[in-house]
C-alpha cells in the first residue's frame, strides 16, 4: 500500500525523503485514498540533511522589519494609527505613488552593518531574518526589476549586501523575508476574476521570480527564504507557482530552507496540502502565538518556527510603543523557551528606526537575552522536546545527549518542583547551571521532587537532570515475558 503511494509521489515530485512520517495525524487520509496532487508536498516527513539540521539546531533567531514605514513610524498627516506600523499605508489609505515618495527621505545615516551583526551576536541569535521587501514593495537591495529600491534614494547604497557580509562574518545565518504581495506593482491582483486579471498576475509572478533569482545570484550565502503575503485568492489559484519557486530556490541555493507559508496546492490549500502533508520545510503559521504545550503536542513531530513581536503587533518601527502592551524581558524569554520545549524555533522581531539605529528598548532586550543565553544557552541551542508532561513551574528541553533541562519561570511556594517521568525512567541527579547539585527526592512511582535552591535567581533559572532510561528496556523486556 505504502509502496504504491510512494511510487505515485516519486512521479509527482523531484525529491523524496526516506523518512516517512505523518505530519498532522488527524488530517491524514489512508495512503490509498490520497488525492493525486501536482503541487502538493514535495516530501513526506522531516528533512535530515545538514542544512536543515543547522536550521533546527539554531533555535533562536531575530527578525528585522525595515522599510519606508520606519520613516512615518505609525503617524500619517498628524494622526497616529495604532495598527501595525508596516501596514500604515493601508490604515491611512495612502495611494501607492504617494507612499513611495517616502523614498526621497530614505537616508539611514546611522546604519552600520557591523554594529547590527555585533548586537545580534551578543544577543545569542544564530540567524537573522531580514525583510528584503515588505508589502509596500520597496526593495532594500538595488534590484534591476523595479525603480522602488534603495538605489533610487538619497542613501543610494545596497543594505542587504553589507548585512549579509557582516552577519556571515559573525557566523550568523542570513534568512530572507520576501513578501509576494506587493502594493507598488500595477499587475498585482488580490483575486483573479477575468482573463485579464490572470494575464496581469502572470506578469507579476514573473516579476517576483526575477526578484528571487536576483537575490540568489547577488547573495548566494543566504540560508532560508521566508515568504509572506501569500494569502490572497490570486495566489491560491496559482499554487503551481509556489511549488515552482520552492524548487527553483532549492536548485539555485543548495540546502536552502523555505517556510510553509509560501505554498498553496492544486486546490489552493495552504501550508499543508489537501492530503494533510506539510509543504515547504517548516511550519510558519505560529505568528505572535505558540502551540499549546499540552494540547498541541503534534507539532513536536514536525519542524516549525514561530515569530513574535515585542509590542502587541508592531513589526516595523512605531514611534509610540505606549499604545499597546509591551512584553517584558522574561515574557520574551518564556516564548523562546516555550517554542524550544515543543521542538520549534523562535524569532524575536526588531523594527529599526529610519536612521538605521535601534530604539533603546530593543537594544536593552537584546542585551538581556544575550546575558541569559550566555549563561543558560545550552538548554536552547540544539535542544528539543523532552517528552515529559508539562508542569506549572515552567518547561523542559532535552539536548542531543538526552540530558533534560528544567527551565523554571514560576517558583512554587512549596520550594519543590514536581517532575513526572515515564515508566522506567529514573532521575539520577540534578544540577544548577553553575554546577551546584540540588536535592532530588523520589516521592511516588514515576514522580520526583526537585528542591528549589536556597538562594534563587533574579530571572528564570535552569536545572539540568541526569536521567537513566536503562530501566525502561528492562521493563519492556519484563512486559514482553509476561
Ligand atoms: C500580516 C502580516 C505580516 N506578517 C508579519 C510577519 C509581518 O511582516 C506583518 O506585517
Amino acid at each position: 500500500m505504502k509502496k504504491i503511494f510512494l511510487t505515485a509521489m516519486t512521479l509527482a515530485c523531484t525529491t523524496l525523503a526516506t523518512n516517512v512520517q505523518a505530519q498532522t495525524d488527524k488530517t491524514l487520509l489512508p495512503a490509498q485514498q490520497e488525492l493525486q496532487l501536482k503541487y502538493g508536498a514535495d516530501r513526506l516527513g522531516k528533512r535530515y540533511d545538514p542544512a536543515m539540521q543547522k536550521f533546527r539546531e539554531n533555535r533562536l533567531g531575530a527578525f528585522v522589519h525595515w522599510g519606508l514605514y520606519a520613516i512615518p513610524g505609525g503617524e500619517w498627516k498628524g494622526k497616529v494609527y495604532p495598527g501595525a506600523a508596516e501596514w500604515l499605508k493601508a490604515w491611512a489609505k495612502v495611494p501607492a505613488d504617494e507612499w513611495l515618495t517616502l523614498m526621497d527621505q530614505w537616508n539611514p545615516k546611522e546604519f552600520n552593518a557591523t554594529e547590527w551583526a555585533k548586537m545580534f551576536k551578543k544577543m545569542g541569535v544564530k540567524y537573522v531574518k531580514i525583510t528584503t521587501k515588505h508589502h509596500e514593495g520597496f526593495c532594500l537591495w538595488p534590484s534591476k526589476t523595479t525603480k522602488y529600491t534603495v538605489a533610487n534614494t538619497p542613501y543610494k547604497k545596497d543594505l542587504i549586501g553589507p548585512l549579509v557580509k557582516a552577519l556571515d562574518k559573525e557566523g550568523i545565518d542570513v534568512h530572507f523575508y520576501f513578501s509576494v504581495m506587493d502594493w507598488s506593482h500595477p499587475d498585482y491582483r488580490y483575486d483573479i476574476k477575468s482573463e485579464d486579471d490572470q494575464k496581469a498576475f502572470l506578469r507579476f509572478l514573473d516579476f517576483s521570480e526575477q526578484q528571487l533569482r536576483e537575490l540568489c545570484t547577488l547573495y548566494p550565502s543566504v540560508k532560508d527564504f521566508w515568504f509572506d503575503g501569500t494569502w490572497d485568492a490570486s495566489m491560491k489559484k496559482n499554487g503551481w507557482w509556489t511549488c515552482k519557486m520552492e524548487r527553483m530556490l532549492k536548485e539555485l541555493i543548495p540546502g536552502v530552507t523555505v517556510n510553509s507559508r509560501l505554498r498553496a496546492d492544486d486546490y489552493g490549500k495552504r501550508h499543508f496540502d489537501s492530503n494533510g502533508h506539510m509543504m515547504g520545510d517548516y511550519e510558519s503559521a505560529y505568528e505572535r502565538r505558540l502551540p499549546d504545550p499540552i494540547k498541541d503536542l503534534h507539532v513536536t513531530r514536525q519542524d516549525w518556527e514561530a515569530c513574535m513581536t515585542v509590542p502587541e503587533n508592531q513589526w516595523g518601527y512605531h514611534k509610540d510603543w505606549s499604545i499597546s502592551y509591551v512584553k517584558n524581558n522574561v515574557e520574551v524569554l518564556e516564548r523562546i523557551v516555550h517554542a524550544v520545549a515543543m521542538g520549534g524555533n523562535q524569532v524575536v522581531n526588531f523594527g529599526p528606526q529610519a536612521d538605521g539605529d535601534f530604539r533603546s528598548e530593543e537594544k536593552q532586550l537584546a542585551k538581556y537575552i544575550g546575558t541569559w543565553m550566555k549563561e543558560n544557552g545550552e538548554c536552547i541551542y540544539g535542544c528539543d522536546y523532552a517528552g515529559l508532561d508539562k508542569q506549572s513551574w515552567g518547561y523542559y528541553t532535552k539536548n542531543a545527549k538526552g540530558e533534560i533541562y528544567m527551565i523554571v519561570f514560576n517558583q512554587p511556594f512549596s520550594k519543590m518542583l514536581t517532575v513526572r517521568v515515564p515508566k522506567g525512567m529514573k532521575v539520577m541527579k540534578a544540577n544548577l547551571m553553575n554546577g551546584k547539585e540540588v536535592k532530588v527526592v523520589e516521592t511516588t512511582r514515576n514522580e520526583y521532587n526537585v528542591c528549589v535552591p536556597e538562594k534563587t535567581f533574579d530571572g528564570p533559572w535552569v536545572i539540568k537532570l541526569q536521567v537513566n532510561e536503562n530501566e525502561k528496556k528492562v521493563d519492556l523486556y519484563r512486559e514482553a515475558l509476561t
